[in-house]
């Protein structure tokens, strides 16, 4: 016999879980959650062999979040006009940056796929580790070389609260609440809308503990 309970909470239907943001962007609600444990191994093993760092920002700050890296292209936060610049090797350790770890790699071209960018393949994956209280203030992604690829960002732990505006810094934002699983694929027209998210709360996430991770999948191209 079937228990009647599995017919009470009828999982929501695929549409429901995609949320478009803009042209060319969407939200994809727990689209990382089947293999999430999987994930975050491999995003455990790149820690461990890059540690995530605290970069300086281009104004002499120094970022709430921390940051690590892997794949072939080496680019990092905190370069001269806001963006990223180039470091060949993890600062403390002097190591290169680890490979993409073969589920990782797997992850970014299906969620790209699913989103309608089935030509995309990431050359670099940058790691953001939120403690409690931090945060990203508004940016635009603009240090790619192929502006036509799309961004695919994946987020792992603790809630937070995203931004996503226009095309200039003081346009007004829309407002998304980002939870574990949840995957944000941008591009096309859209590539350049400046976002950000808001001070991470405190709390404790069954898998993945008192943090927030997002890991964005990159077409550097250089
Ligand atoms: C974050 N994400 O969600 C920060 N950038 O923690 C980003 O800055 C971002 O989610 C480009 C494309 C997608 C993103
Ligand atoms: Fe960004």
């Amino acid at each position: 016999m079937i228990p009647l309970d599995l017919f009470e909470d009828p999982p929501p239907d695929a549409e429901a879980l995609r949320v478009p943001l803009a042209p060319g962007a969407v939200l994809m609600r727990g689209f990382a959650l089947e293999g999430d444990a999987e994930l975050l191994q491999a995003i455990e093993s790149v820690i461990a062999q890059a540690p995530p760092l605290h970069w300086q920002t281009p104004g002499g700050g120094t970022m709430s979040v921390a940051t690590t890296r892997c794949g072939p292209v080496g680019w990092v936060p905190g370069g001269p006009d806001g963006g990223h610049h180039y470091a060949a090797q993890h600062p403390r350790t002097g190591r290169p940056w680890p490979a993409m770890p073969g589920c990782l790699m797997d992850f970014a071209l299906c969620a790209a796929s699913e989103a309608g960018y089935p030509q995309f393949v990431p050359d670099s994956c940058l790691i953001n580790h939120y403690a409690p209280g931090a945060k990203l203030g508004l940016h635009q992604d603009k240090y790619e070389t192929d502006l036509r690829a799309p961004i695919v960002s994946l987020s792992l732990g603790l809630p937070a609260v995203f931004l996503f505006g226009g095309f200039q810094r003081s346009d007004r934002s829309d407002r998304y609440r980002l939870v574990h699983g949840d995957v944000v694929v941008w591009g096309g027209t859209s590539r350049l809308r400046f976002h950000g998210v808001l001070p991470v709360e405190d709390g404790t996430h069954a898998l993945v503990g008192r943090r927030r991770l997002n890991v964005t999948f990159r077409k550097i191209g250089r």
